[in-house]
């Protein structure tokens, strides 16, 4: 007797990542059902909040065959590669706080990551029980001024302020570690028990409470995404041009340089150290973004060694 060459078609369905801890995914089907998926290979461009198709294997657990378009990705990355924090979000809440001290140049890296992904950035001030809030808020005038919303909120107290910026809108919360995004989701969705530092952080920096991203839903047009605390933000994905493009402030005086390829760093003729010395550009801002150009440059000069 022949046996049949012919596979049985493999059966796809439809489902969401909502929850990514390192090679490991959680997918939610339609039916809600949730299945622990692994990718195929060394697969490893699968972020939280991509709707993807699985092959399901009848327990729990499955395996993600493919990634269906995506909206929008937010992502970081160094030389070497990408690192994926969110896909299909409509906007990233930048989380900071007055304690544990909160970094310019990472709120800068965001806000540039964001632009180049063309997801609206919003900076979200916590903790403002703390007497340290009215510096911090003031601090943040510079983001303000760019045309960046900012709001203010204590997790601790009431989280009233962020829902109406929340309504309707995928977000993912980013920022440093003990910011309190993981406080900020679980006040908004209660059955998720995240885990958050347990006790003050003071004057430390942070613990990683956090390590894999999570996404909530907060009704049914709402989504939130919880993610890992930032150390770094590379922007190894982002060349020259569009590292300046990233700048919203530099874009009336992109192209008026005396040379075409100014880096804007020591060049004579250019239009965006002028306008940094008229103070129309902050000092804060264009360090960032000369790190970044040296960052760029560094990795060029290393792949030619
Ligand atoms: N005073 C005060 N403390 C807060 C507030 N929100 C959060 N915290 C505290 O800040 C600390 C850090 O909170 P988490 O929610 O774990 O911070 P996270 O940003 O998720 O940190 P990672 O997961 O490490 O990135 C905890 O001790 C929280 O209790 C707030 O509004 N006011
Ligand atoms: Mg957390
Ligand atoms: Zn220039």
């Amino acid at each position: 007797m022949r046996t049949s060459k012919v596979r049985a078609a493999i059966e796809l369905l439809p489902g969401q990542v909502i929850a990514s801890f390192g090679r490991t995914y959680r997918v939610e089907l339609a039916n809600g059902l949730q299945v622990e998926c692994a990718t195929r290979g060394k697969r490893s461009d699968v972020a939280c909040g991509d709707r993807v198709q699985i092959q399901h294997s009848g327990d729990n657990s499955g395996v993600i065959d493919s990634i269906l378009p995506r909206v929008s990705l937010l992502y970081r990355s160094d030389a070497h590669r990408q690192k994926l924090i969110a896909a299909n979000v409509t906007q990233v809440l930048i989380v900071v706080a007055p304690i544990p001290s909160f970094y310019d140049d990472l709120i800068s890296r965001c806000l540039a990551a964001c632009e180049h992904a063309n997801i609206r950035a919003r900076i979200l001030l916590n903790k403002t029980d703390l007497a340290e809030a009215s510096l911090a808020s003031a601090a943040l005038d510079i983001y303000r001024q760019l045309g960046y919303s900012v709001l203010s909120l204590s997790a601790k107290q009431s989280i009233a302020a962020l829902q109406e910026a929340l309504q309707n809108e995928v977000s993912v919360l980013v920022g440093q570690s003990g910011m309190g995004k993981s406080t900020i989701v679980n006040q908004l969705a209660p059955e998720a028990r995240l885990r958050v530092a347990e006790t003050s952080l003071a004057l430390d920096s942070g613990r990683h409470t956090t390590t894999g991203a999570r996404l909530l839903h907060i009704n049914e047009a709402t989504d939130l995404i919880d993610s890992p605390g930032l150390q770094s933000f590379g922007l190894h994905h982002l060349d020259q041009q569009e590292t300046a493009h990233a700048f919203v402030e530099f874009r009336p005086w992109l192209g008026q340089c005396r040379f075409r390829d100014c880096t804007h760093r020591t060049e004579p003729g250019c239009a965006i150290q002028a306008a940094c010395l008229e103070q129309k550009i902050s000092t804060v801002r264009i360090q960032s973004y000369r790190t970044l150009i040296e960052e760029l440059l560094r990795a060029k000069a290393h792949r030619f060694d």
